[in-house]
């Protein structure tokens, strides 16, 4: 790589800080969510030095005040290939698939972020990125309509795909092209207050699914949130109503617990913003709303099976999807299915249910030949929990739903389609799971070879 290139890690740390702006500047709720954030993890810091200190030796601490993700949504496979190409440049890659079909909500999707956990830790930006499948419309005159208006736009400024281009022969993008993108890149997830439809055309669009709308009307796919990550969900949903922010009414994803797991997450209600249209129509639209997250331990794929089935538990013994009525009965089902899953970190280690990096506590006069438990055991390498960098299908159907309506539901056959995404993305989507592997994996061989540097004699891994 040439010398003059800029590190895609430090393109996706610039870009990162220019959607925040921008989204500031569009969204001002974003700053009050932002600074109730703040406090809540100042607090939270301060009420438990354990957890402060587990932070600071995984390096979490450092990257929590920037970490955010983002939520778009394009309409086309050209649209989610280029834009597979756009986040290239940034370090970012497809990770995971997620088919949102069976919670009504007609996209499947992936989410762009880094991959290595270096890179996650000078920059853990990433964007949830969802593709319409317009095949699942029965209507066969709006499907036809709204593909033909998805193919006259073009959601990326020449420029941009100009410098993604120059990347891609190149390997790499010196400083003013690295700038420069950055403000090219930008343009594609503004907000446009005008439509590219007239009002009838929306109306036809949103009574469809208002999600057919909010893709199709528009001239790009606008940012729809930027969530800051918290370090207690439960105090910031408590202190959301007091600051004026109305909540929705359950947090998504696992029961509060000693050792959070997986993402749990909590939103407030999309903003209605004036819209003109075509032929300069007045009218409005919801797309943007606002969200706040906290991260736990990424699960293996036994962890993920036994979450999958608690969770699917607890919803069983509602009827239809968490809401406003059913609030406090779901989290009191959620809380006793979640009873079978085990909350403290050793058992999380011992029985395989969770990734972890392993660090050198400093003890000196390991045995060479010791194995993994005995150097646990005798205090020269502790684990602390891997954080989980992705997504949960049902909570991420439960954010669109509340932002949708409840009302919203539809009905698809379930039927997730990764060949068909990874068609249209023009790649295959990365597995999250052996990427955790690898990140556990590397920090045990740097654990055992510096141990066995320490010993003088060469270590197996
Ligand atoms: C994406 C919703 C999913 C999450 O955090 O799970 C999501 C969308 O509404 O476009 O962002
Ligand atoms: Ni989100």
């Amino acid at each position: 790589m040439s010398q003059n290139f800029v590190n895609p890690d430090q393109i996706r740390a610039w870009f990162s800080r220019a959607m925040s702006d921008m989204y500031k500047s569009e969204v001002p709720l974003y700053d009050t969510l932002l600074d109730l954030v703040a406090q809540v993890n100042a607090k939270t810091l301060a009420a438990q030095p354990e957890l402060a200190a587990q932070l600071a030796r995984t390096g979490e601490i450092e990257r929590l005040d920037i970490e955010r993700h983002g939520a778009i949504r394009v309409g086309t496979a050209q649209e989610l290939s280029n834009m597979r190409r756009v986040f290239a440049v940034m370090g970012m890659q497809p990770v995971g698939y997620y088919d949102l079909s069976p919670a009504g909500v007609p996209v499947h999707s992936t989410a762009f972020r880094a991959t290595h956990e270096a890179s996650l830790q000078a920059s853990p930006f990433r964007v949830f990125t969802s593709l319409l499948r317009l095949e699942l419309i029965d209507d066969e005159a709006l499907r036809e309509k709204a593909a033909r208006i998805l193919a006259a736009r073009q959601i990326f400024t020449d420029r941009a795909l100009k410098l993604a281009a120059r990347f891609e022969a190149q390997g790499g993008l010196d400083e003013v092209d690295a700038r420069e993108f950055v403000a090219e890149a930008l343009h594609t997830f503004r907000w446009h207050s005008e439509a590219t439809v007239s009002l009838a055309d929306y109306q036809e669009l949103h009574g469809q699914h208002r999600l057919i709308a909010d893709v199709v009307a528009f001239k790009g796919p606008h940012i729809n949130h930027l969530t800051p990550r918290t370090l207690d969900i439960d105090e910031a949903q408590a202190e959301m109503p007091r600051r004026g922010v109305s909540a929705k009414a359950v947090i998504e994803g696992p029961p509060p617990r000693k050792c959070p797991i997986l993402l749990r997450q909590t939103s407030f209600k999309a903003l209605e913003e004036a819209v003109r249209f075509a032929g300069s129509d007045a009218g409005s639209h919801t797309a943007r709303f606002g969200e706040i997250e906290q991260r736990g331990v990424a699960l293996t794929r036994k962890g993920r099976a036994l979450y999958d089935h608690l969770l699917d538990l607890a919803r069983s013994r509602i009827s239809g999807a968490p809401n406003e009525g059913n609030a406090d009965a779901y989290m009191r089902n959620l809380q006793d299915s979640f009873a079978a899953f085990p909350d403290d970190y050793e058992q999380l280690h011992a029985q395989g249910l969770a990734y972890f990096r392993y660090f050198l506590t400093g003890k000196q006069g390991a045995e060479p030949d010791a194995d993994l438990q005995t150097l646990i055991a005798q205090g020269h390498i502790r684990f602390e929990p891997l954080v989980y960098e992705d997504f949960l299908p049902v909570s991420a159907a439960g954010i669109f739903q509340s932002n949708l309506g409840d009302k919203a539901q539809a009905e698809y056959a379930q039927n997730a389609s990764q060949a068909a995404f990874e068609q249209a993305l023009g790649a295959k989507v990365q597995d999250e799971l052996a990427l955790y592997q690898d990140t556990q994996d590397r920090s045990l061989a740097a654990c055992l070879q510096a141990l066995g540097a320490q010993a003088g004699s060469p270590v197996a891994a």
